[in-house]
Protein backbone atom coordinates (compact mmCIF):
# COMPACT_ATOMS: atom_id res chain seq x y z
CA UNK A 1 0.00 0.00 0.00
CA UNK A 2 1.35 3.01 -0.89
CA UNK A 3 0.59 6.02 1.75
CA UNK A 4 0.20 9.06 -0.05
CA UNK A 5 2.50 11.86 0.71
CA UNK A 6 0.58 15.04 -0.11
CA UNK A 7 3.59 17.56 0.69
CA UNK A 8 6.39 15.78 -1.41
CA UNK A 9 3.74 15.47 -4.24
CA UNK A 10 3.13 19.14 -4.58
CA UNK A 11 7.06 19.64 -4.69
CA UNK A 12 7.26 17.43 -7.02
CA UNK A 13 4.28 18.76 -9.83
CA UNK A 14 5.28 22.01 -8.68
CA UNK A 15 8.93 21.06 -10.34
CA UNK A 16 6.95 19.20 -12.96
CA UNK A 17 5.10 22.52 -13.76
CA UNK A 18 7.67 25.09 -13.61
CA UNK A 19 9.58 23.33 -16.33
CA UNK A 20 6.69 22.48 -18.51
CA UNK A 21 5.73 26.49 -18.85
CA UNK A 22 8.98 26.02 -20.92
CA UNK A 23 7.18 24.20 -23.22
CA UNK A 24 5.70 25.49 -26.54
CA UNK A 25 2.12 23.67 -26.27
CA UNK A 26 -0.03 22.83 -29.25
CA UNK A 27 -3.04 24.38 -27.33
CA UNK A 28 -1.83 27.88 -26.98
CA UNK A 29 -2.05 27.40 -30.93
CA UNK A 30 1.76 29.23 -31.58
CA UNK A 31 2.87 26.11 -33.01
CA UNK A 32 2.82 26.65 -36.74
CA UNK A 33 5.55 23.97 -37.96
CA UNK A 34 4.88 20.79 -36.30
CA UNK A 35 3.16 17.74 -37.96
CA UNK A 36 1.56 16.61 -34.53
CA UNK A 37 -1.39 18.19 -32.58
CA UNK A 38 -3.71 18.56 -29.48
CA UNK A 39 -5.16 14.75 -29.43
CA UNK A 40 -8.36 15.13 -29.48
CA UNK A 41 -10.09 15.58 -26.26
CA UNK A 42 -11.51 11.70 -26.69
CA UNK A 43 -7.68 10.31 -27.30
CA UNK A 44 -6.66 11.81 -23.52
CA UNK A 45 -9.47 9.55 -21.55
CA UNK A 46 -9.18 6.90 -23.59
CA UNK A 47 -4.88 7.12 -22.88
CA UNK A 48 -5.25 7.75 -19.33
CA UNK A 49 -7.69 4.68 -19.21
CA UNK A 50 -5.19 2.31 -20.56
CA UNK A 51 -2.10 3.46 -19.40
CA UNK A 52 -1.12 0.42 -17.22
CA UNK A 53 -1.80 -2.29 -20.19
CA UNK A 54 1.04 -4.06 -22.16
CA UNK A 55 0.54 -5.18 -26.13
CA UNK A 56 3.65 -6.65 -25.49
CA UNK A 57 1.67 -9.54 -23.36
CA UNK A 58 -1.66 -10.13 -25.38
CA UNK A 59 -2.93 -12.59 -23.43
CA UNK A 60 -2.05 -10.38 -20.19
CA UNK A 61 -3.91 -7.69 -22.32
CA UNK A 62 -6.43 -9.90 -24.63
CA UNK A 63 -9.26 -6.85 -24.21
CA UNK A 64 -6.16 -4.26 -25.71
CA UNK A 65 -5.29 -6.63 -27.85
CA UNK A 66 -8.54 -6.85 -29.37
CA UNK A 67 -8.73 -3.04 -29.81
CA UNK A 68 -5.56 -3.15 -31.48
CA UNK A 69 -7.21 -5.56 -33.80
CA UNK A 70 -10.08 -2.91 -34.48
CA UNK A 71 -7.70 -0.10 -35.40
CA UNK A 72 -5.61 -2.09 -37.20
CA UNK A 73 -8.94 -2.56 -39.27
CA UNK A 74 -10.09 0.55 -39.65
CA UNK A 75 -6.36 1.96 -40.71
CA UNK A 76 -6.72 -1.49 -43.21
CA UNK A 77 -10.22 0.08 -44.29
CA UNK A 78 -9.03 3.13 -45.27
CA UNK A 79 -5.96 1.97 -47.38
CA UNK A 80 -7.94 -0.04 -48.91
CA UNK A 81 -5.84 -3.20 -47.83
CA UNK A 82 -6.28 -6.49 -49.46
CA UNK A 83 -7.40 -9.58 -47.41
CA UNK A 84 -3.91 -11.65 -47.76
CA UNK A 85 -2.33 -8.07 -45.68
CA UNK A 86 -1.67 -7.41 -42.14
CA UNK A 87 -0.46 -4.78 -40.27
CA UNK A 88 1.80 -3.94 -37.11
CA UNK A 89 1.15 -1.04 -34.73
CA UNK A 90 4.75 1.10 -34.69
CA UNK A 91 5.78 4.17 -32.63
CA UNK A 92 5.72 6.65 -35.92
CA UNK A 93 7.01 6.79 -38.87
CA UNK A 94 10.80 6.33 -37.78
CA UNK A 95 9.54 2.79 -36.69
CA UNK A 96 7.41 1.76 -39.50
CA UNK A 97 9.69 3.09 -41.99
CA UNK A 98 12.83 0.82 -40.42
CA UNK A 99 10.17 -1.75 -40.12
CA UNK A 100 9.42 -1.83 -43.71
CA UNK A 101 12.92 -1.80 -44.41
CA UNK A 102 13.97 -4.84 -42.46
CA UNK A 103 11.09 -6.84 -44.08
CA UNK A 104 12.42 -5.44 -47.57
CA UNK A 105 16.17 -6.76 -46.27
CA UNK A 106 14.63 -10.22 -44.92
CA UNK A 107 12.97 -11.19 -48.06
CA UNK A 108 15.24 -9.50 -50.59
CA UNK A 109 18.54 -10.52 -49.04
CA UNK A 110 20.00 -7.47 -50.42
CA UNK A 111 20.90 -3.99 -49.01
CA UNK A 112 20.11 -1.12 -51.49
CA UNK A 113 17.07 1.12 -50.58
CA UNK A 114 16.23 3.61 -54.08
CA UNK A 115 14.57 6.52 -52.42
CA UNK A 116 14.17 10.66 -53.67
CA UNK A 117 16.35 13.29 -51.91
CA UNK A 118 12.98 14.39 -50.06
CA UNK A 119 12.65 11.30 -47.78
CA UNK A 120 13.09 12.25 -43.97
CA UNK A 121 15.74 11.17 -41.95
CA UNK A 122 14.88 8.30 -40.72
CA UNK A 123 16.04 6.20 -43.12
CA UNK A 124 20.13 7.46 -42.15
CA UNK A 125 19.26 5.57 -39.10
CA UNK A 126 17.87 2.49 -41.11
CA UNK A 127 21.15 3.28 -43.34
CA UNK A 128 23.08 2.90 -40.31
CA UNK A 129 21.67 0.58 -38.20
CA UNK A 130 21.32 -2.15 -41.03
CA UNK A 131 24.43 -1.92 -42.59
CA UNK A 132 22.11 -0.60 -46.02
CA UNK A 133 23.18 1.80 -48.28
CA UNK A 134 20.60 4.97 -49.73
CA UNK A 135 21.08 5.44 -53.60
CA UNK A 136 19.33 8.84 -53.78
CA UNK A 137 17.21 10.32 -56.84
CA UNK A 138 16.79 13.27 -57.63
CA UNK A 139 13.14 15.48 -57.43
CA UNK A 140 11.82 17.39 -59.94
CA UNK A 141 10.93 20.96 -59.97
CA UNK A 142 7.37 20.32 -58.45
CA UNK A 143 9.78 18.15 -55.63
CA UNK A 144 8.89 14.92 -56.58
CA UNK A 145 11.21 12.12 -57.26
CA UNK A 146 11.96 11.78 -61.12
CA UNK A 147 11.06 8.45 -62.64
CA UNK A 148 13.68 8.79 -64.93
CA UNK A 149 15.98 9.14 -62.91
CA UNK A 150 14.60 6.02 -60.99
CA UNK A 151 14.72 3.77 -63.68
CA UNK A 152 18.77 4.15 -64.14
CA UNK A 153 19.38 3.19 -60.38
CA UNK A 154 17.77 -0.02 -59.99
CA UNK A 155 20.02 -2.55 -59.95
CA UNK A 156 20.62 -6.64 -59.12
CA UNK A 157 21.87 -4.86 -55.57
CA UNK A 158 18.56 -3.50 -54.77
CA UNK A 159 16.36 -4.40 -52.02
CA UNK A 160 12.98 -1.79 -52.03
CA UNK A 161 12.35 1.38 -53.81
CA UNK A 162 10.47 3.93 -51.59
CA UNK A 163 8.14 6.87 -52.22
CA UNK A 164 6.29 9.91 -50.19
CA UNK A 165 2.95 10.47 -49.84
CA UNK A 166 3.44 13.71 -48.45
CA UNK A 167 6.80 14.72 -48.12
CA UNK A 168 8.24 15.97 -44.37
CA UNK A 169 8.97 19.42 -46.34
CA UNK A 170 6.39 20.43 -48.44
CA UNK A 171 3.69 17.42 -48.15
CA UNK A 172 3.98 16.91 -52.02
CA UNK A 173 3.15 13.16 -53.36
CA UNK A 174 5.43 11.12 -55.53
CA UNK A 175 4.21 9.06 -58.90
CA UNK A 176 3.58 6.64 -56.84
CA UNK A 177 0.90 5.27 -59.53
CA UNK A 178 3.76 5.10 -61.97
CA UNK A 179 6.28 3.98 -59.11
CA UNK A 180 4.02 0.86 -58.17
CA UNK A 181 4.09 -0.20 -61.98
CA UNK A 182 7.87 -0.32 -62.34
CA UNK A 183 8.24 -2.21 -59.22
CA UNK A 184 5.74 -4.44 -59.76
CA UNK A 185 7.15 -5.07 -63.16
CA UNK A 186 10.60 -5.32 -61.92
CA UNK A 187 9.87 -7.21 -57.91
CA UNK A 188 10.64 -4.73 -56.47
CA UNK A 189 9.64 -4.45 -52.62
CA UNK A 190 8.11 -1.05 -52.73
CA UNK A 191 7.57 1.08 -49.52
CA UNK A 192 4.99 4.15 -49.16
CA UNK A 193 6.16 6.51 -46.83
CA UNK A 194 2.74 8.25 -46.04
CA UNK A 195 3.43 9.08 -42.75
CA UNK A 196 1.48 12.18 -42.90
CA UNK A 197 0.05 12.43 -45.80
CA UNK A 198 -1.94 8.68 -44.83
CA UNK A 199 -4.88 10.22 -43.08
CA UNK A 200 -4.86 13.46 -45.52
CA UNK A 201 -4.66 11.82 -49.09
CA UNK A 202 -7.96 10.01 -49.11
CA UNK A 203 -9.93 12.35 -48.31
CA UNK A 204 -8.62 14.92 -50.48
CA UNK A 205 -9.63 12.84 -53.16
CA UNK A 206 -13.52 13.23 -51.73
CA UNK A 207 -13.14 16.62 -51.46
CA UNK A 208 -12.35 16.93 -55.42
CA UNK A 209 -8.86 17.52 -55.19
CA UNK A 210 -6.40 16.15 -57.83
CA UNK A 211 -3.84 13.87 -56.07
CA UNK A 212 -2.48 10.47 -57.29
CA UNK A 213 -3.97 7.26 -55.60
CA UNK A 214 -1.39 5.78 -53.34
CA UNK A 215 -2.52 3.06 -51.33
CA UNK A 216 -3.41 -0.72 -51.70
CA UNK A 217 -5.37 -0.25 -54.54
CA UNK A 218 -1.94 -0.21 -56.53
CA UNK A 219 -1.18 -3.83 -57.10
CA UNK A 220 2.85 -2.30 -57.01
CA UNK A 221 2.30 -1.41 -53.56
CA UNK A 222 3.80 -3.20 -50.67
CA UNK A 223 3.75 -1.63 -47.76
CA UNK A 224 2.29 1.58 -46.31
CA UNK A 225 3.20 3.42 -43.20
CA UNK A 226 1.10 5.95 -41.58
CA UNK A 227 0.80 8.09 -38.04
CA UNK A 228 -1.94 8.74 -36.29
CA UNK A 229 -0.22 10.84 -34.15
CA UNK A 230 -0.09 13.50 -37.07
CA UNK A 231 -3.22 13.86 -39.28
CA UNK A 232 -4.63 11.13 -37.39
CA UNK A 233 -5.45 13.20 -34.38
CA UNK A 234 -4.61 10.83 -31.83
CA UNK A 235 -1.46 10.78 -28.78
CA UNK A 236 1.93 10.41 -29.71
CA UNK A 237 3.36 7.54 -29.99
CA UNK A 238 1.21 6.16 -33.07
CA UNK A 239 1.71 4.88 -36.51
CA UNK A 240 0.41 1.66 -38.87
CA UNK A 241 2.71 -0.02 -40.98
CA UNK A 242 1.11 -2.36 -43.53
CA UNK A 243 2.00 -5.01 -45.88
CA UNK A 244 0.17 -6.66 -48.19
CA UNK A 245 1.28 -10.09 -47.37
CA UNK A 246 0.44 -11.43 -43.72
CA UNK A 247 3.79 -13.82 -44.20
CA UNK A 248 6.14 -11.18 -44.67
CA UNK A 249 5.71 -9.97 -40.90
CA UNK A 250 7.14 -13.74 -39.93
CA UNK A 251 10.48 -12.73 -41.79
CA UNK A 252 10.84 -10.49 -38.61
CA UNK A 253 9.37 -12.35 -36.44
CA UNK A 254 11.17 -13.96 -33.19
CA UNK A 255 10.24 -16.86 -30.82
CA UNK A 256 9.10 -15.55 -27.71
CA UNK A 257 8.93 -18.04 -24.65
CA UNK A 258 8.60 -16.71 -21.69
CA UNK A 259 5.35 -14.48 -23.12
CA UNK A 260 1.64 -15.47 -23.80
CA UNK A 261 2.53 -15.34 -27.78
CA UNK A 262 4.35 -17.75 -29.52
CA UNK A 263 5.84 -15.00 -31.68
CA UNK A 264 6.71 -11.72 -31.57
CA UNK A 265 7.14 -9.70 -34.87
CA UNK A 266 8.74 -5.85 -34.84
CA UNK A 267 11.09 -3.71 -32.93
CA UNK A 268 10.02 -3.37 -29.46
CA UNK A 269 8.51 -5.65 -26.64
CA UNK A 270 6.74 -4.10 -24.01
CA UNK A 271 4.25 -1.62 -25.25
CA UNK A 272 1.62 0.62 -24.14
CA UNK A 273 -1.87 0.01 -25.50
CA UNK A 274 -2.70 3.07 -24.35
CA UNK A 275 -1.99 5.47 -27.56
CA UNK A 276 -3.90 2.23 -29.32
CA UNK A 277 -6.73 2.95 -27.48
CA UNK A 278 -6.71 6.84 -27.59
CA UNK A 279 -6.39 6.33 -31.30
CA UNK A 280 -9.61 3.94 -31.81
CA UNK A 281 -11.51 5.85 -29.69
CA UNK A 282 -10.84 8.84 -31.85
CA UNK A 283 -11.07 6.87 -34.86
CA UNK A 284 -14.64 5.73 -33.71
CA UNK A 285 -15.67 9.21 -32.51
CA UNK A 286 -14.78 11.17 -35.71
CA UNK A 287 -15.34 8.29 -38.63
CA UNK A 288 -14.41 9.03 -41.96
CA UNK A 289 -16.77 11.65 -42.61
CA UNK A 290 -15.06 13.55 -38.99
CA UNK A 291 -12.08 12.81 -40.94
CA UNK A 292 -13.10 14.28 -44.14
CA UNK A 293 -14.22 17.25 -42.37
CA UNK A 294 -11.31 17.57 -40.60
CA UNK A 295 -9.34 17.77 -43.76
CA UNK A 296 -11.70 20.25 -45.02
CA UNK A 297 -10.99 22.61 -42.31
CA UNK A 298 -7.46 22.55 -42.30
CA UNK A 299 -7.30 22.89 -46.45
CA UNK A 300 -9.71 25.80 -45.82
CA UNK A 301 -7.14 27.77 -43.35
CA UNK A 302 -4.04 26.73 -45.42
CA UNK A 303 -5.82 28.40 -48.69
CA UNK A 304 -6.36 31.33 -46.39
CA UNK A 305 -2.71 31.04 -45.45
CA UNK A 306 -1.19 31.15 -48.89
CA UNK A 307 -3.44 34.22 -49.53
CA UNK A 308 -2.45 36.25 -46.43
CA UNK A 309 1.43 35.22 -47.13
CA UNK A 310 1.07 36.72 -50.61
CA UNK A 311 -0.60 39.69 -49.53
CA UNK A 312 2.42 40.53 -47.57
CA UNK A 313 4.84 40.08 -50.42
CA UNK A 314 5.84 36.98 -49.80
CA UNK A 315 5.70 33.87 -52.04
CA UNK A 316 5.26 29.91 -51.19
CA UNK A 317 7.95 27.45 -52.65
CA UNK A 318 4.98 25.32 -54.70
CA UNK A 319 1.38 25.93 -54.22
CA UNK A 320 0.71 23.19 -51.66
CA UNK A 321 -0.90 19.73 -52.47
CA UNK A 322 -2.21 19.23 -48.65
CA UNK A 323 -2.01 21.58 -45.23
CA UNK A 324 2.11 22.38 -45.99
CA UNK A 325 3.14 25.62 -47.04
CA UNK A 326 6.50 26.42 -47.40
CA UNK A 327 7.23 29.95 -47.54
CA UNK A 328 10.41 31.22 -49.72
CA UNK A 329 13.03 33.59 -47.80
CA UNK A 330 16.30 34.15 -47.87
CA UNK A 331 17.62 33.42 -44.51
CA UNK A 332 14.83 31.14 -43.08
CA UNK A 333 17.03 29.94 -39.66
CA UNK A 334 17.21 33.71 -38.88
CA UNK A 335 13.62 33.96 -39.25
CA UNK A 336 12.69 30.74 -37.31
CA UNK A 337 14.84 32.27 -34.45
CA UNK A 338 13.38 35.71 -34.40
CA UNK A 339 9.83 34.41 -35.06
CA UNK A 340 10.83 31.88 -31.75
CA UNK A 341 11.64 34.85 -29.69
CA UNK A 342 8.47 36.45 -30.65
CA UNK A 343 6.65 32.75 -29.00
CA UNK A 344 6.30 31.13 -32.37
CA UNK A 345 7.07 28.25 -33.68
CA UNK A 346 7.76 27.37 -37.57
CA UNK A 347 10.48 25.03 -38.67
CA UNK A 348 12.94 25.60 -41.34
CA UNK A 349 14.11 24.11 -44.86
CA UNK A 350 17.50 24.88 -45.53
CA UNK A 351 17.66 23.27 -48.45
CA UNK A 352 14.63 24.82 -49.70
CA UNK A 353 15.57 28.55 -48.42
CA UNK A 354 12.06 28.05 -46.87
CA UNK A 355 10.42 27.92 -43.64
CA UNK A 356 7.17 25.28 -43.06
CA UNK A 357 4.13 25.98 -41.59
CA UNK A 358 1.74 22.86 -41.38
CA UNK A 359 -1.60 23.78 -40.94
CA UNK A 360 -2.80 21.06 -38.24
CA UNK A 361 -6.40 21.04 -36.97
CA UNK A 362 -5.77 23.41 -33.86
CA UNK A 363 -4.82 26.35 -36.16
CA UNK A 364 -7.67 28.41 -37.13
CA UNK A 365 -8.12 31.39 -39.96
CA UNK A 366 -7.55 33.80 -36.68
CA UNK A 367 -4.63 32.31 -35.55
CA UNK A 368 -3.23 32.73 -38.77
CA UNK A 369 -4.48 36.84 -38.73
CA UNK A 370 -2.52 37.05 -35.59
CA UNK A 371 0.74 35.42 -37.04
CA UNK A 372 0.89 37.46 -40.18
CA UNK A 373 1.37 40.63 -39.09
CA UNK A 374 4.62 38.95 -36.73
CA UNK A 375 6.10 37.53 -39.98
CA UNK A 376 5.85 40.52 -41.80
CA UNK A 377 7.46 42.77 -39.12
CA UNK A 378 9.66 40.03 -38.19
CA UNK A 379 10.31 40.06 -42.61
CA UNK A 380 10.98 43.85 -42.25
CA UNK A 381 13.31 43.64 -39.46
CA UNK A 382 15.83 41.07 -40.97
CA UNK A 383 15.50 42.91 -44.51
CA UNK A 384 13.83 40.29 -45.93
CA UNK A 385 10.60 42.82 -46.93
N1 LIG B 1 8.17 10.06 -42.61
C1 LIG B 1 7.78 11.31 -42.89
C2 LIG B 1 7.33 11.64 -44.28
C3 LIG B 1 7.78 12.29 -41.89
O1 LIG B 1 7.42 13.52 -42.18
C4 LIG B 1 8.20 11.91 -40.59
C5 LIG B 1 8.22 12.91 -39.47
C6 LIG B 1 8.60 10.59 -40.35
C7 LIG B 1 8.58 9.69 -41.39
C8 LIG B 1 9.05 10.16 -39.00
O2 LIG B 1 7.99 10.16 -38.11
P1 LIG B 1 8.19 10.14 -36.55
O3 LIG B 1 8.88 11.41 -36.17
O4 LIG B 1 6.80 10.02 -36.05
O5 LIG B 1 8.99 8.94 -36.23
N2 LIG B 1 8.19 14.22 -39.79
C9 LIG B 1 8.06 15.27 -38.83
C10 LIG B 1 9.07 16.33 -39.22
O6 LIG B 1 10.26 16.05 -39.32
C11 LIG B 1 8.33 14.88 -37.40
C12 LIG B 1 8.02 15.99 -36.49
C13 LIG B 1 6.79 16.06 -35.88
C14 LIG B 1 8.95 16.98 -36.21
C15 LIG B 1 6.49 17.06 -35.01
C16 LIG B 1 8.66 18.03 -35.35
C17 LIG B 1 7.44 18.06 -34.74
O7 LIG B 1 7.12 19.03 -33.85
O8 LIG B 1 8.64 17.42 -39.43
Amino acid sequence: MITPNNEKKQVIFHELTQLQHRDFRFSDGHILGSMCTVPHPIAKEAYMQFLETNLGDPELCSGSKEIESRYLAFISKLLHAPKTSTGQIVSGGTEGNITAMWIAQQLSGKKEIILPTSAHFSFQKIASLMSMKLIEVPVTKEYVMEISQLKKKIRKTTAAVVGLAGSTELGTIDPIPELSDLCSDEHLFFHVDAAFGGFVIPFLKELGYQVPEFDFRLKGVSSISIDSHKMGYAAIPLGTLLVRKKQWLECISVDSPYISSEKQSGLLGTRSGAPVAAGYAVAQYLGLKGYRQMVKSCMDVTGYTEKRIEEIGLSLVLKPTMNVLGVKLNRPGLIVKKLSEKGWRVNKVERLSCIRLVLMPQITKQIIDEFIPVLQKTCEEVGEL
